[in-house]
């Protein structure tokens, strides 16, 4: 059953209604601004709380001002799809940037609710406190809030009144102390879905409606100059000039040329020194801003237009220099995730593009933890961030279809029945992220069709009895060294990367502690130290660490088995959608 097209409209109709009642709570009385943890932000949440609960919601502020709902899938407890957006903006702002993304979830709910259908997996909403960064000029405080990656340092940003962000907390009724709670398990969530205005022209230049996200672009940028020779510009003959904006003009237009489909590159800013009508130029000074949705596009790019640029000034007898001061990866939206969107975005219009976002969003901070995916909505000259920001209420009615569609696909998967029906190499792939042991796996797929997933967690644990210290070395092989993050993009790979997540891979002295003790293991057993690392810090991991050092031969391939058990089943809880 899906969203019907007068549902939807409907649905539309509504979601536009709230996003002007949000509008209308704003620090100022023209304009829309409402700032983290202003008494504002805090209306907006209760305003959302309470749409939430009208959806069938139960519903919290978390400890950094997320506003929070959950609506239980067939079973209570289990695993979520996470859908939002943020509920903040920057000054005198449109009025969907974020907002849309949170009130179309909750649209999505509320028509779950109305036709008393739960799926598989539960559906959070959560309309994040802060992504803009316009208070503190640190951003994404929500959605890092949810990954648990605040660092400590930001309790003391201060804002222009030189309020801290800890004391903000306070006057908002938080505890600067217990941030922390407000962090999830890795398995709480399975996926994470935004629906967003795109904040570009391509959708409405290309007449259409909705895109698929394919990734967030990274970014660089760099100050460059050239350094030539000022001279007269009456007296100092062609030939003889060391012209120093004629090379960063002949740069300039390469910067150009290197832009393309997965690719835009800016020179913003441009000084000219000593900038006088009748002197050769001696100095520029100019930026360079670069993005693209593929790393490697970028780093590739960015490694030619400085050998161009060191060109160019060779042959103009100038110099070039040029200092990074920003960079951000990109992240890359779940190719699952964007396959579900683009099924549906292509069935309901016709085509599904694919495009990159521009701007940042949530889902950067989100994607450290859980896959992301996203859906653009169309909006009107691209414009965002000001008052103009503007969708067409059919285009909204259109995204809720294919969103709602989007998280019944997604959440109500029906894993086990898959599980059941899959070709046996097919259904075998699917556990085999759990552990690199293909008897444990054949054994699972040989005795299907399973009833239900508890039984079949049931003998996948009795199994697991059953691991020698065979198994245990043939399965090693599949987990990195605690403190190595995995790398790839393989489904073990992000599994175990958000396993280590607590481990603080900036701190040098621990990753120094792990790798030393790490070799004092490997040395003392003849293999890697393996650990459940989901739940523990990396100070935790490296006391049992120390502490496995003592064990015997015999205790400690106990103790492995024992770690090599609960990761296990805390994956095969990950692919069941199962919550312990
Ligand atoms: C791991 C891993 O990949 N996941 C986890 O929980 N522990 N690795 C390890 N050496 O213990």
């Amino acid at each position: 059953m899906n969203m019907h097209a007068s549902e939807a409209a409907q649905a539309a109709r509504r979601a536009m209604e709230r996003c002007d009642a949000l509008a209308q709570i704003s620090a100022t009385a023209e304009g829309l601004t409402r700032v983290y943890l202003s008494s504002e932000h805090l209306r907006a949440n209760r305003l959302v709380a309470d749409w939430m609960e009208q959806a069938g919601m139960v519903t919290w502020q978390d400890a950094v001002g997320n506003i929070c709902g959950r609506y239980e899938g067939v079973q209570e407890g289990a695993r979520a799809v996470l859908l939002g957006s943020h509920l903040d903006t920057v000054r005198n702002a449109g009025r969907y940037d974020g907002m849309l993304g949170v009130v179309a979830a909750i649209e999505v709910v509320a028509w779950l609710h109305r036709h008393t259908i739960r799926l598989a997996q539960a559906i959070e909403v959560v309309g994040f406190a802060d992504e803009e960064g316009t208070r503190f000029g640190i951003t994404l405080l929500g959605s890092r809030g949810l990954t648990g990656d605040w660092p400590r340092s930001w309790l003391a940003c201060e804002d222009a009144d030189g309020i801290s962000v800890a004391q903000a907390l306070v006057n908002a009724g938080l505890d600067p102390a217990r941030i922390g709670a407000a962090a999830r398990a890795p398995e709480d969530f399975s996926a994470y879905l935004e629906l967003h205005i795109e904040q570009g022209p391509v959708l409405e230049h290309d007449n259409l409606a909705l895109g698929v996200v394919s990734a967030i672009n990274g970014a660089q940028r760099l100050r460059c100059r050239f350094t030539g020779e000022a001279g007269h510009a009456g007296t100092v003959p062609m030939a003889h000039r060391r012209d120093a904006l004629a090379a960063a003009a002949q740069w300039l237009l390469a910067v150009e040329r290197a832009g393309g489909p997965e690719l835009v590159a800016t020179v913003g800013t441009l000084a000219c020194e000593p900038g006088a009508v009748n002197v050769i130029p001696g100095e520029v000074t100019l930026s360079l801003d670069i993005r693209s949705p593929r790393d490697e596009v970028l780093e590739s790019t960015l490694a030619s237009l400085l050998a161009q640029a060191s060109d160019i000034a060779a042959r103009r007898g100038v110099q070039f220099a040029c200092e990074p001061f920003y960079a951000i990866a990109a992240t890359p939206c779940d190719s699952d995730l964007r396959r579900a969107l683009g099924n549906v975005v292509a069935q309901i219009q016709g085509q599904a593009p694919v495009l990159a976002s521009g701007a940042g969003h949530d889902a950067i901070a989100i994607a450290g933890r859980w896959p992301v995916g996203m859906l653009f909505v169309r909006c009107r000259g691209g414009i965002s961030h000001h008052p103009d920001e503007s969708v067409q209420e059919e285009d909204v009615a259109l995204a809720l279809r294919a969103f709602s569609q989007s998280v019944i696909a997604i959440a109500g998967d029906n894993v086990l029945e898959r599980f059941n029906q899959a070709e046996r190499v097919a259904a075998a792939a699917m556990i085999a992220p759990c552990v690199a042991l293909p008897t444990w796996h054949e054994a699972l797929v040989t005795t299907r069709p399973w009833a239900s997933v508890t039984a079949l967690r049931e003998r996948a644990q009795s199994l697991m009895q059953t691991w020698t210290h065979a198994d245990l070395h043939l399965a090693l092989s599949a987990h990195p060294r605690i403190g190595e993050r995995a790398q790839g993009k393989a489904r073990e790979a992000t599994l175990s990367r958000a396993e280590q997540s607590g481990v603080n891979s900036k701190d040098a002295a621990l990753a120094q502690a792990l790798a030393q003790a790490n070799a004092q293991y490997e040395a003392r057993f003849g293999h890697v130290f393996l650990i459940r690392a989901s739940g523990r810090s990396g100070e935790a991991i490296l006391g049992e660490l120390r502490r496995r050092l003592a064990n015997s031969d015999e205790q400690e391939r106990a103790e492995a088995l024992e770690q090599l058990r609960q990761i296990t089943l805390l994956r095969f809880d990950g692919v069941f959608h199962t919550n312990g």
